[in-house]
């Protein structure tokens, strides 16, 4: 087996297949900003849940034997009629990538195993250029080989990973073989336990990208912390001539500032910005800068908004002043055509439901989400908290398994820390207290703050019930900006007739979110507000919740679960579920249900409180 830290990709280096396995650079910022050579399309699958393309009939994995040859990634056809080999890319069918595979073929819905994927495409490499073959994102252990040689692994379903190929491309045709395994394991991050489905395969973008020698690897473009006249960041160089000038610029706004970069290749930034004449980032006006980004051996272009995002008190100010977060959550999910977000349109589609409901926040739930989604969010003006799945009862006492949560959150943070929209990073969601657990999310959030000073850090933590008294005790909050919980008042604990009675005491002064509250409707069925599944039950709820909610005086927003119905192995109810959560307020037909107007005129009013 690899010898690997869990979460970060791995590359074979050399020509042996033992040779060690040797951490990866960094995935490239921005790598939309480079025209890459999309590897989308169909691909070739074989379904192997007894992995008999990676291990021989000792188990031992084929990739680790002298030859290293032997697996399915041999992509092997008969030599003649007296040969046999017992797979066949050629004669398999295809998938679609970006997709999961369970919602792309009948026998699929419900596996969680191993499958083999191959892709074929042309490629041109040039002397003096470098080329990385990148990932968005494949869920959840990735073996990604290219031309029969092992590149290496990854593991972490939502966050992005590379290799590099130069000198590994060939002239013409090439082909590229992942092993996609989607099993569930306690020790990984998210464990077994989740409530969303395990959607397994590539499901995003597979990109190969070409830059220079020495290529700009990394970048942050934002205004300081609370400091609306001035950008700070940094830029990273990779490769031999580390050491150059590099000009950072916003022609539009006529700023401009050239740094030398030492000899790691890394130079701070700190432009000085015009008084007045900035337009701030902001749902009102997402205004984006075209930035450039140019040494003297490569350029980048990308576009970033300004914003400051802080706290006071029971106060979020974004650009100093205190706005209300009318917010959602939702799922890197589909319920139209089931399945993971395939692409923009997708992308747009739920977002734009979020902006019909006068919505100006989303909590993406409960895992990265792709780069594109919080690129959309940036240009159509809504504010994100994004997450990690560390989620329910993780393995805390494992130093393995925190170095892969850890992982996850860094590469999250590494990829969108130019995203104005991006205002909280969360470290995880209803975790139970316990001295391992805190210990494990303290460090976590102290893992941020050393990545990223600009933003706030938040975790949907749980509430506690004494009586009809609502709280929130949870050591870890000291180590958070804000006072975010979950609460299920009148679906899980209690009903519709009983739930006034309870009351919430949130003692610390920082603003209150409410990341969650919701209740389960299918969509279509009709009764009144005492009957649990009904549209009517979930529409009083809402009504219900606001005026408890109202209560709390450090209340600053909420994201409600969740913007549609979603599906959930744990939820096999014949008649009302049939897999899927249906606390959604949009049905898996589209159809808005009644909740979803009430939560409109909620929002429409607190839009005007905060005028
Ligand atoms: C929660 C979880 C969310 C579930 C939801 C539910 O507290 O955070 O992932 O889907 O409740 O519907 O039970």
């Amino acid at each position: 087996q690899d010898d690997q830290a869990p979460g970060q990709a791995h590359a074979n280096k050399g020509a042996s297949p033992r040779a060690e396995l040797a951490r990866q650079p960094p995935t490239l910022q921005n790598i939309y900003g480079r025209q890459p050579l999309s590897l989308n399309g169909r691909w070739s699958y074989i379904i192997d849940p007894y992995e008999t393309g990676f291990y021989n009939y000792r188990r031992q994995p084929f990739d680790q034997s002298p030859t290293g040859a032997g697996g399915f990634y041999d992509d092997r056809k008969p030599k003649d009629k007296d040969d046999a080999v017992e797979y066949n890319f050629d004669g398999s069918p295809t998938l679609a990538v970006p997709g999961d595979w369970n919602s792309q073929a009948a026998r699929l819905e419900f596996y969680e195993g191993t499958l083999w994927m191959r892709q074929k495409f042309n490629a041109a490499p040039k002397d003096g250029k470098r080329y990385f073959l990148y990932f968005g994102a494949v869920n959840y252990e990735a073996h990604v080989y290219l031309n029969g040689k092992k590149l290496g692994s990854h593991k972490g379903g939502f966050t992005p990973f590379q290799f590099e190929v130069t000198g590994r491309l060939l002239k013409g045709e090439n082909t590229v073989v992942v092993k996609a395994d989607n099993t569930r394991h306690q020790d990984d991050i998210p464990t077994v336990n989740t409530d969303w489905w395990n959607y397994g395969g590539i499901t995003r973008d597979v990109l190969l990208a070409e830059t220079p020698d020495t290529y700009i690897e990394d970048y942050q473009i934002q205004l300081a912390k609370g400091d609306m006249g001035r950008i700070e960041g940094h830029v990273q160089l990779a490769g031999a001539r580390r050491a150059q000038d590099v000009t950072v610029s916003i022609a539009e706004l006529g700023v401009k500032t050239t740094v030398r970069t030492d000899a790691n290749g890394r130079a701070a930034v700190s432009i000085a910005l015009p008084k007045n004449k900035v337009r701030y980032w902001s749902p009102e006006d997402p205004k984006l800068y075209n930035v450039t980004i140019a040494g003297a051996t490569d350029t980048l272009n990308d576009r970033i908004g300004l914003r400051t995002i802080e706290t006071r008190g029971h106060d979020i100010l974004l650009n100093g002043k205190s706005v209300f977060l009318r917010g959602i959550s939702l799922h890197d999910e589909n319920p139209l055509i089931p399945g993971r977000l395939r692409g923009e349109g997708d992308m747009r589609m739920m977002l734009q439901w979020a902006k019909d409901m006068n919505c100006n926040y989303v909590r993406l739930a409960h895992y990265p989400h792709s780069e594109e989604m919080i690129k959309l969010a940036d240009e159509m003006g809504l504010l994100v908290w994004a997450e990690v799945p560390v989620y329910w009862t993780i393995s805390w006492e494992k130093p393995e398994v925190y170095a892969n949560a850890r992982q996850q959150l860094t590469d999250l943070v590494v990829r969108d820390k130019n995203r104005a929209s991006v205002i909280i990073w969360s470290i995880g969601n209803e975790t139970p207290v316990s001295p391992v657990r805190t210990e494990f999310m303290g460090k976590l959030a102290d893992t941020v703050r050393s990545l990223d000073r600009t933003r706030l850090v938040g975790a949907a933590l749980e509430v506690h019930r004494t009586g009809d008294v609502v709280t929130v005790e949870d050591p870890l909050a000291d180590k958070i900006d804000l006072a975010s919980f979950n609460q299920y008042a009148g679906w899980y604990w209690s009903n519709n007739k009983e739930m006034m009675k309870f009351s919430f005491k949130v003692n610390y002064n920082k603003p209150v979110l409410v990341t969650e509250f919701g209740a389960d409707a299918l969509g279509g069925y009709h009764a009144d507000t005492d009957t649990k599944w009904s549209e009517e039950y979930q529409d009083q709820l809402y009504k219900n919740t606001f005026k408890l909610l109202d209560a709390i005086p450090g209340l600053r927003g909420m994201t409600p679960w969740v913007l549609t119905d979603f599906r959930s192995p744990r939820r096999p109810h014949p008649y009302f579920q049939d897999y899927w959560n249906r606390k959604g307020l949009i049905s898996e037909t589209g159809k808005k249900k009644q909740a979803f107007y009430t939560l409109k005129s909620y929002y429409e009013q607190k839009q005007q409180q905060y005028k």
